[in-house]
């Protein structure tokens, strides 16, 4: 079976540094110094992880580790894959393993290193963690920009853990953020406040990224993150039993608090505002239910996980997730031989390509990829001589294989969102949160591809081959 090569977070921080792609950095501020520093990091190819420390106002030793995922190389580290293969490989090992994960169930375990250090009671503070303003506009420190958030379905049981943004507003008061209604964490807390209960809550800051991508997974309710976190290791997760919740707590965790998420309905903070993925403020505040932190937990010398939303293409996933599961689904749906899709700028752009069978097939496969691009404005389709991870080749075929009067269609009224900074505020208002997607078909015209004027470059498996064996030589 397929296994990662850490256990928790430090494992992986270990990985990273061996492979050459940490950077400790000492004395850089909480307030706007840490988001700048990793934005500029981020902005790098293939720039590094960092791992800040000595942070002016805190303890030395409470560090905060951003970054982690941001690069191709790490974000196929953290699946347990050959950083050696190319993205696209990279991508399509996921996109096939994925496709067979078995849920793999996490095992209790007795002790956890963030029993090391406890508070319950008036003793809680969660102003000894270096949680940092990451934008200079943002409404606050934020602890949580890629802490994973735990509660139990109080009806079936299974326990959800996902990611969801978490402000600081007080020494035991943080809130949590959930986009729409329709996250798993919202759904279930909603149950306990119906019935005129706080929701049981944890809140890790600090997990492995397999918990981290898969708390960023679609995953259908009642399928435990923990579970696909676990598979994607290749062996369970170890969980602690939280001693005030009864919640599971991965044993590596760094931070956690545990505590109650108060009825909505009763309680709330004005919410943000907090620079979003698409690389702009989407809204000023906004009401967000209340978690009181009845207790919080550290290791020794915690390391705060932060993943900040940055200016497109800086990503929180150096590969592309959301499009594997977009080429294995085109695959379900019976589009044959796609031998590669990938998203580029955060998401908004999504790139198919395939070799064309039949007069139509671009457009099926654009078609799905179009309905399926949540905020994407623009999709492109490529023959299967482009690599669509190398926005260069895909410029190159859409400057030399599309004719804008025949293969350009405009879908209107699509997959948006309010984060959608073109969107009018009037529209927003009003819920109409959609809007159009451009659909390039940058292949060779299918009744042309005969007779289409033939390529001078190599292909890519002759590229690959003399890479093999002149790489070495070129780089010096
Ligand atoms: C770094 C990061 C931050 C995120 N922040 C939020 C957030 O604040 N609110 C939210 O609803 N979703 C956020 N998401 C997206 C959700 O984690 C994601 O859609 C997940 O699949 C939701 O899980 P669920 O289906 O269990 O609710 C974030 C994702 C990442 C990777
Ligand atoms: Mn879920």
């Amino acid at each position: 079976m397929h296994k990662v090569a850490y256990q928790d977070l430090r494992g992986f921080i270990d990985l990273v540094d061996e492979a050459g792609a940490l950077r400790r950095i000492a004395g850089a501020q909480a307030v706007h110094e840490i988001g700048a520093i990793t934005e500029v990091a981020a902005g790098m190819a293939e720039g590094p992880a960092l791992l800040f420390d000595d942070i002016p106002g805190y303890a030395k030793g409470f560090r905060v580790f951003s970054n982690a995922t941001t690069s191709v190389q790490r974000a196929a580290l953290a699946l347990g894959f050959d950083a050696q293969v190319s993205p696209l490989e990279a991508l399509q090992a996921w996109k096939t393993r994925r496709d067979t994960l078995k849920p793999t169930p996490p095992t209790f375990v007795d002790e956890a290193p963030f029993l090391e250090n406890t508070a319950t009671g008036d003793d809680v503070d969660i102003g000894i963690y270096p949680a940092p303003h990451w934008h200079k506009l943002d409404g606050g420190p934020y602890i949580g920009s890629g802490s994973l958030v735990i509660t139990r379905d109080p009806d079936e049981g299974w326990v959800n853990a996902s990611i969801y943004r978490v402000q600081v507003h007080g020494n035991n008061r943080v809130t949590v953020q959930f986009d729409h209604t329709g996250r798993h964490g919202s759904m279930i807390a909603r149950k306990y406040w119906d019935r005129g209960i706080p929701c049981p809550i944890a809140i890790v800051h600090g997990q492995d990224p397999a918990l981290f991508i898969a708390g960023f997974e679609y995953l259908p309710s009642g399928y435990s993150e923990y579970d696909f976190a676990g598979a994607i290791k290749g062996f369970p997760i170890d969980v602690l039993r939280g001693p005030l919740t009864g919640l599971p707590i991965p044993a590596g965790a760094e931070i956690v608090f545990e505590g109650e998420l108060l009825p909505l309905q009763e309680t709330s903070l004005a919410e943000g505002p907090f620079g979003e993925f698409t690389g702009y403020y989407a809204a000023d505040t906004k009401p967000a239910p209340v978690m009181a932190v009845q207790a919080t937990y550290h290791r020794n010398d915690p390391i705060l996980f932060g993943s900040p939303p940055m200016k497109p293409p800086r990503f929180h996933f150096g590969l592309p997730f959301r499009a594997a599961t977009l080429w294995s689904g085109l695959e379900q749906l019976g589009v044959t031989d796609v031998t590669g899709v990938w998203q580029h700028v955060s998401q908004l752009m999504t790139v198919v390509a395939l070799k064309q069978r039949y007069a139509g097939h671009a457009k099926r496969a654009a078609l799905i990829a179009a309905a399926n691009s949540y905020m994407g404005r623009i999709v492109v389709v490529v023959d299967e001589d482009i690599d669509p991870s190398n926005l260069a080749d895909v410029m190159w075929a859409v400057t030399t294989r599309c004719e804008p009067s025949e293969s350009v269609d405009i879908v209107r009224n699509a997959w948006s969102s309010g984060l959608d900074p073109r969107i009018s505020p009037e529209a927003k208002q009003r819920g109409l949160t959609s809007h159009s997607k451009m659909i390039i078909d940058a292949c060779k015209p299918f009744d042309q591809l005969a007779t289409y004027p033939r390529t001078t470059s190599l292909s890519l498996e002759e590229a690959k081959a003399t890479e093999a064996k002149w790489g070495a030589m070129l780089r010096g």
